[in-house]
């Protein structure tokens, strides 16, 4: 028998400006929030760890199209658009992992932030032994790639819970293609139902 594998659970970016009537909403991005609650309290049961990461921006950054990127503002650090959906039920140890907040980044991966005390969330992981990642959340084509492909880099192994995850589309099929790129890291795509913790 294979030794259990220590794992955590990966929240990307449920936050409101993603959500129908948000700055950047995905269409259906509040779906993903009562997916995502009973796998938090499955994770909770199984002592597994929650991460959750939150797109974090400066009011100025060159992310966003007032300054020549490719977003409108969203996710602006301390406003109601950053704040997690409200529905979102993260247990209090919740490790809170904040992302793009210079004005030079982008920020996609979760594995560019760093937790309130400034651990990146590749040291927060390695110290809580995690070499298994569960990862859910928003968006699919943009920060979940991007956490999942560098978590494969760093020899996670990654599961992506497919009915827990949703993309913006700027292009028809970005989330398909994501998801493609993401299995041929390596990652393994399922659904909630099927998540062994
Ligand atoms: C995201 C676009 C811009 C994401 C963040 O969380 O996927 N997408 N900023
Ligand atoms: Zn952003």
């Amino acid at each position: 028998m294979s030794s259990p594998r220590a794992t955590a659970l990966l929240v990307v970016d449920v936050q409101n400006d993603f959500c129908p009537g948000g700055a950047l909403a995905v269409s259906g991005g509040d779906a993903v929030v009562p997916v995502i609650n009973r796998l938090v309290r499955r994770a909770e049961h199984a002592g597994v760890p929650v991460f959750a990461s939150r797109d974090w921006h400066p009011a100025r950054t060159s992310h966003f199209n007032t300054q020549g990127g490719p977003w409108p503002e969203h996710c602006v650090a301390e406003t109601d658009g950053a704040l997690f959906h409200p529905d979102l039920k993260l247990p209090a140890a919740t490790m809170v992992v904040s992302k793009g907040d210079h004005p030079g980044a982008d920020g996609y991966s979760a594995f560019d932030g760093h937790l309130d005390d400034g651990r990146s969330l590749g040291e927060a992981l390695a110290s809580h032994g995690i070499s298994r990642l569960v990862v859910t959340g928003l968006a699919t084509d943009y920060c979940v790639r991007a956490s999942v492909l560098d978590a494969r880099r760093a020899s996670f192994d990654v599961v992506v819970v497919a009915d827990a995850i949703r993309g913006v589309e700027v292009h028809p099929g970005d989330s398909a293609r994501a998801l493609d790129e993401m299995r041929k890291a390596g990652a393994t795509i399922t659904d909630a139902s099927r998540v062994r913790f």
